[in-house]
């Protein structure tokens, strides 16, 4: 076999990537479900492993050698379990999607009810979407915000839960600002007699830093991924008592994955383990202190915020009654160098493609070592550029200051851009 580098064996691609590290070092990342995953974790991902077929789990595989695949997965387990405090881990989910596919399986029937956050109140497509298979396989009931307040409708659950009688209440959103109350989620499913779920995706870097409250040992499943504020690689992961472990383990293998990846693993694993670290819980405090601090430099600015402000890592700027989309705002951010995406606001009037509105997150920013000042600055920028999408100076002026910004809190100096 030869052992040609990337750059020579495949140019393109080569190109492609050094063209995406330029661009997540030059763009202000404020997509609130990404993050800059470390050089140990870059570099744990990034190996043999992914070479190793490893169905099965730790010493009760279906293949030879895996030894040392062994090492990695243990590991991960044991850490997540000590970060999470749960009785039971599951680190082979792909992703999240499957981490849910994985509990419902296990748990559900097709055609069981189930009851879950409304995707356009900020849910998660498989919290029970129809587009999704969690909407098809099952069928689904859903909860949303209250009219007034835009926090979550606790009554509306309970009522729904006593009048359709789900098999499982699905807690956790992929645009929710507020914090959630699992408590109190644990409590409807009791009285009614359903199981519980909370998909903490989004939040779980706070939930290990206690700076949220956490679901384990309270909801019946807890789900995730590794890589938004929990920082690590791309990936899936499930929590719970022990008590439901088994079936579990069988819902991912043999129920919806094959082999695992082996090297997203040994990935998760060393994500736990800088998650361990009393930094990591610094770095989620000042994740919080700029999102509240983005969130107040745009009320300032005149901005509606959905639910009028953020508890988390993230917010909704509502832009009904503006004179642009969520689209065109997306779009003319970034132009100006700000990734942001576009997204659905309560009783949007337009389709999930146009929106009335924009998420916005600081779990990346903060990575770069950014904090509060540098928040009311950035606010500043979105406002001009919300305000003039289609005017040349603004977005000239709006990407030199995206480039001082990018320049003074440098991120991945170690890795190659193209020339
Ligand atoms: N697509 C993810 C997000 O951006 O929140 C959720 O799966």
């Amino acid at each position: 076999m030869e052992e040609m580098t990337l750059a020579k064996a495949d140019p393109e691609i080569a190109h492609a990537v050094r063209a995406e590290i330029d661009r997540e070092k030059n763009t202000l990342v404020m997509i609130a479900s990404e993050n800059y995953a470390s050089r140990a974790i870059l570099e744990a991902q990034a190996n043999v492993m992914t070479n190793k077929y490893a169905e099965g789990y730790p010493e009760k595989r279906y293949y030879g050698g895996c030894e040392y695949v062994d090492v990695a997965e243990r590991l991960a387990i044991e850490r997540a379990k000590s970060l999470f405090g749960a009785e039971y881990v599951n680190v082979q989910p792909h992703s999240g999607s499957q981490a849910n596919m994985a509990v419902y399986l296990a748990f559900l029937k097709p055609g069981d009810v189930i009851l879950g956050m409304d995707l356009a109140h900020g849910g998660h497509l498989t919290h029970g979407s129809t587009v999704n298979f969690s909407g098809t396989l099952f069928q689904s009931v859903f909860y949303g915000l209250h009219p007034e307040n835009q926090v979550i409708d606790y009554d509306q659950i309970e009522d729904l839960a006593r009048k359709h009688k789900p098999k499982m209440i699905i807690s956790g959103a992929s645009a929710y600002p507020r914090t959630i109350d699992f408590e109190k989620i644990k409590e409807i499913g009791k009285r009614v007699n359903a199981l519980t779920m909370a998909d903490i995706a989004h939040i779980a870097g706070l939930v290990v830093a206690s700076l949220h409250p956490t679901p384990v040992g309270r909801v019946d499943f807890v789900t995730s991924t590794t890589h938004k504020t929990l920082r690590g690689p791309r990936g899936g992961l499930i929590l719970s008592g022990e008590k439901y472990g088994r079936a579990l383990d069988s819902g991912v293998f043999p129920g919806i994955q094959g082999g695992p990846l082996m090297h997203v693993i040994a990935a998760k694993a060393v994500c736990f383990g800088e998650a361990l670290r009393p930094d990591f819980r610094e770095y989620q405090r000042q994740v919080l202190l700029n999102a509240r601090a983005l969130a107040e430099a745009l009320l300032g600015a005149g901005f509606d915020l959905v639910s009028g402000g953020t508890d988390t890592h993230l917010m909704l700027i509502d832009l009904t009654e503006r004179n642009i989309t969520g689209l065109d705002a997306e779009r003319a951010l970034g132009r100006a160098g700000i990734a942001v995406n576009k997204n659905t606001v309560p009783n949007d009037k337009r389709g999930p493609r146009v929106t009335s509105g924009l998420r916005i997150g600081t779990p990346a920013l903060t990575t770069r070592g950014m904090k509060e000042e540098e928040m009311a600055v950035i606010a500043g920028l979105i406002k001009n550029v919300l305000e003039g999408p289609e005017n040349e100076k603004v977005l000239k002026d709006a990407r030199s200051t995206v480039a001082e910004l990018c320049g003074e809190f440098p991120i991945y100096e170690f890795l190659e851009q193209n020339g």
